[in-house]
């Protein structure tokens, strides 16, 4: 099999050859899988014995902090600054996880005299860990962390667009101590490799973040075997703007919030929902900035925003853009790609708005996962909460107003895994992170990001067995 060339979205330099892993190694990275945790020395570690191990790889992680960035910003293409971001915040869920699988769970159950009835928290087994290309390490960090916290072993498949600092992840968890057969890597297309994973009768849970239709996909391989399966499919964020909101505040949210990352974040505020009222002044300017926002090398220190990941993403947003004018959108700035030579041999999209979208377009109901942002007006508070509920995503929204009580009845109606209140984007490693909808099923990050590498089991004890005579 040729090597697959793995790609500086900047300037198409290639950075990596890699093999893809066969459907035989895939079989064999499960089955080293199952084989650890069925006859393994780690399903028996200690939590505190975990802890540490995940204490060390935060440890490894932040003395290769400068190496890791830079391979993920000429993987992914997205800033330096990002990438930082990104490592600093990977570190920071291995550190909480290993708070977690220092403390001991158990719950014990009053059931009354001569029992002793307690529910133990034990790991779910051998996990399958998918994730995409625009978060590469911190999704999988995600996944990988409160797994081993949990006591789980795994198969981790990064993107085949952006593998390399996932490849760095597990060199370092093993430079950690982490017991053979634990974490096993498998690289390749997840058209090829993924089945053979996903539908593989060793393997008891599998994590996916990424598109719609592949997490559907995964669902149904998962189905047969009845595996447990966690999803989190991306969304079509509404950033609700009523006209009292703190103007500048708003609007510098507004824009990074669909514009960082070149707009590939599952939680990307896309939809700007903003009141009649402050419409115009609001609309200029955001144009205005967004014309003034620096693309370039992500490794330059005046880039403020990379290209798109790949050649075939970028056709995808071309695409939505087209059918966004057919469907008669209004555009405001952008919609094609740059004229700077320097960025020609990059996948680069100009920050692009449209004005005078409604909810029955497919730019504002699709996910198109680039530096587009769509705008929809409202008068009425209830108006506003059902345009913002109005997608089959639920993943992130938010809402800004000077009034208080507003912004939490608000929030409190909005159908989205997270909510934000004059803000756009900020998550801890403690608080939940999920969609409602078909933005998902189960949680990241918090205490439920822990729950879903875990089994309940209840141990039930009598400490003074007597016949029942129920057949006597
Ligand atoms: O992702 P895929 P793609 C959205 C975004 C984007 C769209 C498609 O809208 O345009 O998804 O992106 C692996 N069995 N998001 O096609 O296919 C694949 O190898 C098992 C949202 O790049 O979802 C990769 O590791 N695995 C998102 C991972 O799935 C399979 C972030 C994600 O790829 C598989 C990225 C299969 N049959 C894109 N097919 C978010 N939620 O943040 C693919 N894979």
């Amino acid at each position: 099999m040729p090597k697959r060339e793995i790609i500086n979205p900047f300037n198409q330099a290639i950075i990596a050859k890699l093999d893809d892993a066969t459907e035989e190694e895939a079989r064999a990275a499960v089955l080293a899988a199952r084989a650890a945790f069925d006859a393994g020395e780690w399903p028996q570690w200690t939590g505190p014995r975990r802890a540490a191990l995940l204490r060390r790889v935060a440890e490894l992680l932040v003395r290769n902090k400068s190496d890791l960035a830079r391979w993920e910003t000429v993987d992914t293409g997205k800033t330096i600054v990002e990438s930082e971001i990104d490592i600093d915040d990977v570190v920071s869920v291995f550190r909480y996880y290993a708070g977690l699988a220092e403390q001991d769970h158990t719950r014990t159950v009053d059931v009354g005299p001569n029992v002793v009835s307690k529910v133990v928290y034990e790991p779910v087994g051998v996990c399958v860990l998918i994730t995409p290309w625009n978060y590469p390490l911190l999704q999988a960090s995600w996944k990988i962390a409160p797994a081993l916290a949990a006591g789980n072993t795994m198969v981790v498949k990064p993107s085949e667009v952006t593998p390399m600092t996932t490849i760095k992840l597990v060199e370092l968890i093993e430079e950690a101590g982490v017991p053979a057969g634990v974490v096993n890597l498998v690289l390749g297309a997840g058209p090829e490799v993924g089945p053979v994973l996903t539908s593989a009768p060793e393997v008891d849970l599998v994590s996916f973040t990424g598109g719609l239709s592949t997490g559907q996909s995964i669902m149904r391989a998962a189905a047969d075997t009845v595996k447990k399966i966690a999803l989190e499919l991306g969304g079509k964020n509404p950033n609700i703007v009523f006209a009292d909101a703190p103007f500048e505040a708003a609007v510098d949210h507004a824009l990074t919030g669909v514009f960082l990352h070149a707009g590939q974040v599952c939680s990307a505020g896309t939809r700007l929902i903003v009141h009649a009222d402050l419409h115009d002044e609001f609309v200029a300017e955001l144009v205005r900035r967004a014309e003034t926002i620096q693309l370039g090398n992500g490794l330059a220190p005046d880039s403020r925003s990379g290209p798109l990941v790949s050649a075939e993403h970028r056709a995808k947003v071309e695409r939505h853009v087209a059918q966004a004018i057919v469907e008669g959108a209004t555009l405001l700035t952008g919609g094609r790609r740059p004229d700077d030579p320097n960025l020609a041999a990059g996948f680069f999209y100009l920050p692009t708005i449209f004005d005078n979208c409604r909810r029955d377009m497919s730019i504002v109901q699709e996910e198109t996962f680039g530096p587009i942002l769509t705008v929809e007006t409202f008068t009425e508070e209830d108006e506003a909460v059902a345009l913002g509920n109005d997608t089959d995503y639920g993943l992130a929204g938010a809402v800004w107003t000077a009034d208080r009580e507003r912004g939490r009845r608000v929030a409190g109606r909005l159908r989205h895994g997270t909510v934000w209140i004059n803000d756009f984007g900020p998550y801890v490693p403690q608080a939940e992170w999920g969609g409602f909808k078909r933005s998902g099923i189960g949680r990241e990050l918090g205490p439920s990001g822990l729950a879903e590498y875990q089994e309940a089991k209840h141990v039930y004890e009598n400490t003074d067995p007597q016949p029942e005579n129920w057949f006597a």
